[in-house]
């Protein structure tokens, strides 16, 4: 097209409104009016979606990532997942979570370091692997849910013959949110460890501990809720106690407060039966899933994702969304949320469908 073909050019009709707003945006102001609905819509919108990653997927490549980075160079060998419909570079599952699967092969020690951050672990993979927490040295299991409170020292290292993988859960878009992020290196690549191997589980673990003990930290004593307890838990636990949403369903307790297990995230392990059926829910917390043992299918906001053992997943806030056990054997999941946060703010809110 040439020029001379092209339409005249009419000057657009100048919006007086948008002079002004010009006006207002120059001095560094804004018409709330133009954006109230965003500002508040009637119910959540998240930006995470729906979503899930396949263990066969995050496992190849986990276990490549050992070929690619030394633990020297990495501090952390971790792919972490990332959320699609959260924007590009943010290191994060849900706008408040995060996730991440760590590789540590037999020799190696992932250095000693605090951060405000709190993390959670689950062990997917080999035995053998351990963390220190403060000078409480725990080696890990399948299954095994272990915490690393904020700011408390911890490294992680193998002294087994084959690599262990787990699930890191922290709390690191939250406190970045909050410009509450401070991080330091232990002077030495490991801590020295003060304690026995396992003491704390030993010492606290029966729901009894050493009479008059001051203790200075409010943080759970237990290092290690190991995997054969939590499904003893759920073995044993009375049939008026099952949930018509999660079915047996335990949460792992911070036996100081009674509370949830961190203070910004709880976690739980649960249990559905073969053939069972479970209600629709949905809650403003966002959840993390991972399958475990069995298997079954999510349905959620319109998704449906089929899980096999470590499959991860994500559960928007506020999206309705339904477990179904599809197997011939009870299917166990893990999960994990940021509900703390929105209970002490008085955010919560929960509705079963
Ligand atoms: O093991 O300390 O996935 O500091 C991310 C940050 C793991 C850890 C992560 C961390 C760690």
């Amino acid at each position: 097209m040439t020029q001379a073909a092209r339409k005249p050019r009419t000057s657009p009709a100048v919006d007086p409104a948008e002079a002004y707003f010009e006006k207002v945006r120059a001095k560094g102001m804004g018409p709330l009016w133009k954006v109230m609905g965003e500002l508040m819509p009637t119910t959540p919108r998240p930006l995470e979606v729906p979503y899930q990653w396949k263990w066969a997927e995050i496992r190849d490549l986990v276990y490549e990532s050992a070929k690619v980075v030394s633990v020297e160079d990495a501090v952390r060998r971790v792919l972490m997942l990332l959320n699609p419909g959260l924007p590009p570079g943010q290191a994060a599952v849900t706008q408040t979570l995060y996730a991440g699967i760590q590789i540590i092969l037999p020799g190696e020690v992932a250095p000693a370091h605090r951060h405000t951050p709190n993390a959670l672990r689950f062990v997917m993979e080999g035995e053998g692997a351990f963390t220190t927490v403060e000078g409480e040295r725990t080696i890990l299991r399948q299954g095994d849910f272990v915490t690393t409170p904020n700011w408390t020292w911890h490294d992680h290292g193998n002294e087994a013959k084959g690599p262990v993988v787990w699930l890191d859960a922290l709390d690191i878009p939250l406190v970045n949110a909050l410009s509450a992020m401070f991080y330091e290196d232990f002077p030495a690549k490991s801590h020295p460890v003060q304690d026995a191997k396992n003491s704390s589980q030993r010492t606290y673990g029966r729901g009894l501990r050493p009479a008059g003990e001051k203790r200075d930290r409010s943080y759970s004593p237990i290092l290690n809720y190991t995997y054969r307890s939590a499904l003893e838990a759920l073995e044993s636990m009375p049939a008026s106690a099952v949930s018509p949403v999660d079915g047996r369903v335990v949460e792992y307790l911070n036996p100081l407060t009674g509370g949830s297990v961190l203070p910004t995230m709880d976690a739980f392990l649960q249990r559905l039966e073969p053939g069972g059926q479970y209600r629709a829910h949905r809650h403003s917390s966002s959840k993390i899933l991972m399958g475990v043992e069995g298997e079954g299918r999510l349905e959620v906001a319109g998704r449906v994702f089929d899980w096999k053992p470590f499959d991860v997943m994500v559960v928007p806030a506020w999206a309705s969304h339904r477990l179904v056990p599809t197997g011939r054997a009870p299917s166990i999941l893990f999960s994990y949320t940021n509900a703390p946060v929105l209970r002490a703010l008085s955010l919560y809110r929960e509705e079963v469908q």
